[in-house]
């Protein structure tokens, strides 16, 4: 990136913005503020059921992973966390790990447990973990998730995420309110058991492993949950946790009216949950959604800094870094558009009925090119203009596979 062609570009978009009575230095200070946990599982290659095309040069064991986020938070100076997945991130010296991810300024965000899958545990999770109808079994599923959470103290994290596979594939195979009411019970003995100073995330998904039916498939279902729990236990917004055309900006604003969003896990997605790179598809989406965020936090709908942010992605075609490190440009980008907006003279349109005068705010922000912006605050907190020029021209992906293997595979079940 020509430094020259930055500084003019930065200087051109101050003087744009301040012509409306906005301070580029303001925006860039909250843009580098905003920080977003990786997921330890998003650094290898992804799969799907059809196949894994190892990229050479994956993270071989956790020690590995945090060495890549630290590499990306060095290069974007927009990720400071990691969200480890239990048990396919089981720390062997808990120390050792907090340690190493100290030195890179990395620190452990939610923990996820994974009852979705059988790892050796004594009962298969075959037919559902919190919600099975064997009483032993949910039993297992609990305890696994006190283990999950004595793990995450150790480390310093402060939050569990729950996202449940349980469900059926035919009709007549589970008992609706059944599995409904062990799931709830269930999730009683883990909030009962949590750390006081940590929040629940309860993720949901309307389908996929389970195709007929899902335990908790929306978002109604887990704050219906979350409300039986307590108030640490909130909301977790998949973006790709939605059927098609859901209205996603319009979910997150009502959970923020009753202050029930624990977060995301940013991606993207055409179909289903695609887990593709954020903001490569419905860009648009994601502007709105942070216009909801931002709108209800100045409101005091919800606090922002109550809101956790983590990118929840990962799949067969991209080196997973570039994958990230474009992922977290878009997430800036849709955040920093989304601070132009004029609020002001959009709730006048609003009560005013002037609907092409409220679309007209939206697009003057969301089309404002905040690329200088993002860049600037990267830049100032000592990260690269171009992240992603630097990756490629620095060969780090060929060194990466000098130093780990050819088809090193992500630890990982
Ligand atoms: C899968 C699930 C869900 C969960 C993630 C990590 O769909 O998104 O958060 O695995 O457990 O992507
Ligand atoms: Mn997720
Ligand atoms: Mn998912």
């Amino acid at each position: 990136m020509n430094t020259d062609f930055h500084a003019r570009s930065f200087s051109l978009l101050s003087e744009q913005l301040g012509a409306k009575g906005i301070k580029a230095a303001e925006l860039v200070s909250r843009i580098s503020a905003f920080q977003i946990a990786v997921p330890s599982w998003a650094l290898g290659a992804g799969g799907t059921r059809f196949g894994r095309f190892s990229i050479g040069g994956e993270p071989r064991n956790l020690e590995e992973k945090l060495e890549d986020i630290g590499l990306l938070s060095k290069l974007t100076k927009r990720t400071d966390a990691v969200s480890l997945h239990i048990p396919w991130d089981i720390p062997q010296d808990s120390q050792a790990v907090k340690q190493k991810a100290a030195s890179l300024g990395i620190s452990f965000d939610a923990m996820n447990s994974n009852t979705f899958q059988d790892y050796g545990q004594p009962l298969s999770y075959k037919m559902g973990s919190l919600s099975n109808s064997d009483s032993a079994v949910r039993a297992q599923a609990v305890e696994h998730n006190l283990q999950v959470i004595d793990i995450g103290k150790s480390l310093g994290s402060k939050g569990l995420t729950v996202w449940l596979a349980d469900g059926s594939n035919f009709p007549g195979q589970a008992h609706f309110r059944k599995a409904l009411q062990w799931t709830t019970e269930s999730l009683k003995e883990i909030y009962a058991e949590m750390p006081h100073d940590w929040k629940l995330l309860l993720e949901y998904k309307p389908y996929e492993p389970n195709f007929y039916h899902t335990v908790i498939p929306d978002w109604g279902t887990s704050a219906l949950i979350c409300r039986q729990l307590g108030d640490r236990a909130k909301v977790l917004v998949d973006l790709g946790h939605h059927l098609p055309n859901t209205n996603i900006e319009q979910i997150v604003a009502t959970l923020m009216h009753q202050n029930l969003l624990a977060g995301f896990h940013f991606n993207d997605s055409k179909y289903g949950d695609d887990d593709l790179s954020t903001g490569s598809v419905k860009p648009y989406q994601l502007f709105l959604i942070f216009c909801e965020l931002i709108g209800g936090a100045a409101e005091g709908a919800q606090a922002w800094d109550s809101i956790s942010w983590m990118i929840d992605a990962s799949h067969n075609t991209k080196d997973p870094l570039e994958d990230l490190i474009q992922a977290l440009e878009a997430i800036s980008q849709a955040y920093a558009k989304a601070l132009l907006v004029d609020r002001e003279k959009l709730t006048q349109c609003q009560n005013e009925g002037d609907v092409v005068g409220a679309q007209e705010v939206l697009q003057e922000a969301f089309l404002t090119d905040v690329r200088p912006l993002v860049r600037e605050a990267r830049i100032q907190s000592g990260g690269e203009a171009a992240p992603l020029d630097f990756y490629r021209r620095e060969k780090i992906r060929e060194s990466l596979i000098a130093k780990r293997g050819k088809n090193a595979q992500a630890s990982g079940l």
